[in-house]
């Protein structure tokens, strides 16, 4: 952890939302892109509130200031940046969601905010989604990608649930597979080919550049 991401995570837990993008706009002025942004500054700068309430220094209160802080200042990020970066629209869809009571959403919104930038159209559904609910959104909208989070562990048999109900609709939408615990542990026990794991915002792009368009030529 730098000090950058150190006084990052103390905007977040102050709530204060204009000091926090005022660090946003240095690495813009940078040049930073989206997927450094994300990764090498926000990620990490959560990563700090992890540890700070690991170690009691912060309550789960001061947690969810910093989260609703971090959400404001991406929603601002959308408005500011990915309007004016946006690709031309791809005419693809994808559904970004968390499996039931998983509510750690915020990296699954950086993953949409992503796509959105690449020319996609997107859904996020944030967390907490019911299967059932997951599966009739899917059904009915028809998404080309549906993307998970997963961040707890104890919510690995719940998880798996989505991936073979999702997997399945007859659409045969790709599953991307991403968050916290995903370049920790092997999950592949739980996924067919029609699943991907993404480990890092690094594999996102090569997927999204490369891997995506190699399925529409290789019908499953
Ligand atoms: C903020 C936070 C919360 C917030 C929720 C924030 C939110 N709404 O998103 C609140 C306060 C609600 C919360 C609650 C809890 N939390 Co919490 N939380 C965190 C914290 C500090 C930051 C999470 C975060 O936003 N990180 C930043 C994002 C950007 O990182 P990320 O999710 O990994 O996403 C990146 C990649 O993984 C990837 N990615 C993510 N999703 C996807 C999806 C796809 C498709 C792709 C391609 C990529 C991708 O993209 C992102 C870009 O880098 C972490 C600590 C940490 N190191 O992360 C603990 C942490 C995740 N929480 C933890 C725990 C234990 C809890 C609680 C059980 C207890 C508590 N602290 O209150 C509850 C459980 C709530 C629940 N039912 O889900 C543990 C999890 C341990 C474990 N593995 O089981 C952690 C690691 C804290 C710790 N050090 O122990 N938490």
């Amino acid at each position: 952890m730098t000090e950058v991401h150190k006084k990052l995570a103390f905007f977040f837990l102050d709530g204060d939302h204009a000091s926090a993008w005022e660090i946003v706009k240095e690495d813009l002025a940078a040049g930073k892109n989206t997927m450094e942004i994300f990764e090498e500054l926000f990620t990490p700068a959560m990563g700090v509130i992890g540890e700070m309430w690991e170690d009691n220094s912060i309550t789960v209160a001061d947690e969810h200031l910093a989260t609703s802080t971090c959400d404001f200042v991406l929603s601002r990020y959308q408005h500011d940046v990915t309007q004016k970066r946006k690709d031309p629209q791809n005419g693809r869809k994808a559904l970004f969601l968390c499996v039931q009571d998983e509510n750690h959403y915020l990296g699954l919104k950086m993953i949409d905010l992503l796509f959105k930038e690449k020319g996609w159209t997107t859904k996020f559904l944030g967390c907490n989604l019911p299967l059932e609910y997951a599966v009739s959104a899917a059904e009915k909208w028809k998404p080309d990608v549906i993307g998970l989070s997963f961040t707890t562990a104890y919510r690995v048999s719940s998880l798996a649930g989505y991936i073979e109900q999702l997997e399945a609709l007859d659409h045969r939408p790709t599953v991307l597979l991403g968050g916290r615990l995903v370049p920790l542990h092997d999950f592949k026990m739980l996924c067919s080919e029609h699943t991907k794991l993404i480990p890092s915002l690094e594999d996102l792009n090569g997927w999204l550049n490369y891997g995506f368009s190699r399925k529409e030529q290789i019908p499953n």
